[in-house]
């Protein structure tokens, strides 16, 4: 039976890609996109868009009856940088926007749900190298401790009321079709861009941060074949780790002299330094792999082919 899917927060950096790919994948029609704000113009011709607050319980519930939907996707939420600004704002979107689907679905008036965790439940007290799925999670940003909440939050509705909830913690994602937005692993899209416009880059985080990332590729395949996965075969109903590569700001810009000699990359430490330090640096994504068949397939050389060759034209 065709299932009718409902992306909350289509229009941001994950949130494009993946109606582009489930409307690729489903049709057009059956794939709605949501969000707070219209998108980019392809987005925007590709198929139904509804504006939607994704805090208001009555509008998203009309819409779900509206449109016969099935399945969620709930990608809007706010990240890292930004949440540190708002925090209030920022708990108020991450966590009543998932509160939202979790009832509906606890309601039986939608059967499947993806929320997108981060590596950002992790802390400062957490071991930084191959950090495993389970292990010690003392976030010290808003954004992540609206991440660890909802983790939380999603596996007490799996048990308690058998909600078929599942999740990703999605490491910093580079992408070229669209930009991220108040991120700490943002500068791993701004340098392609300004390597290409400028040939230079200030990068806000020191030359040696090192962070676990992936191409948005990965990403996207990462979340459909955990949404397709058999539901007896999802044992975590918190969240999975996630690992395809990780790279320090002096890594990525010598991947990118390789394509243009004159690039140079220079460092001025911001705020954000602070939150991608208490971050881990590699992830251990072992029991994805035995879960659900996880392998990553882009490193940083073919990200860095692939970024380059689609932002050049
Ligand atoms: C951010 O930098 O806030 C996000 C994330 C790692 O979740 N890209």
């Amino acid at each position: 039976m065709q299932k009718n899917i409902l992306i909350i927060g289509a229009c941001g950096q994950i949130g494009t890609e993946l109606t582009f790919t489930l409307r690729e994948k489903h049709g057009s029609d059956v794939v709605i996109a949501s969000d707070i704000r219209e998108g980019n113009e392809s987005l925007m011709e590709s198929g139904p868009f509804e504006l939607l607050d994704a805090t208001d319980y009555d509008a998203l519930e009309e819409l779900i009856a509206y449109y016969e939907i099935d399945e969620v996707y709930l990608m809007a939420a706010m990240l890292s940088a930004t949440a540190e600004k708002f925090p209030m704002r920022a708990w108020n979107l991450n966590m009543n926007s998932l509160f939202n689907v979790l009832n509906l679905a606890k309601e039986k008036k939608i059967s499947k749900i993806f929320w997108p965790s981060s590596i950002a439940v992790f802390g400062p007290n957490t071991p930084r190298e191959n950090t495993p799925q389970n292990t010690i999670m003392e976030p010290s940003t808003v954004y992540g401790i609206s991440k660890q909440s909802g983790e939380r939050w999603c596996e007490y509705y799996h048990n308690k009321f058998e909600v078929d909830v599942r999740s990703i913690r999605y490491p910093g994602l580079i992408s070229w079709k669209t930009m991220p937005g108040g991120g700490t692993t943002d500068y791993a899209v701004e340098i392609y861009h300004k390597a290409l416009s400028d040939k230079s880059y200030t990068c806000f985080l020191s030359a040696n941060t090192s962070l676990p990332m992936m191409f948005m590729d990965d990403a996207i395949r990462a979340t459909l074949e955990l949404m397709e996965s058999d539901y007896n075969t999802i044992k975590v109903r918190s969240a999975y780790n996630l690992s395809a590569m990780s790279f320090t700001p002096s890594e990525i810009a010598a991947s990118i002299t390789k394509h243009i000699p004159e690039f140079k990359i220079s460092y001025e430490p911001d705020s954000r330094q602070a939150i991608a330090d208490s971050w881990p640096s590699s992830i251990d994504d072992s029991k994805t792999q035995t879960d659900w068949g996880w392998r990553a397939a882009f490193d940083l050389e073919r990200t860095t082919a692939t970024m380059l060759e689609n932002l050049k034209v």
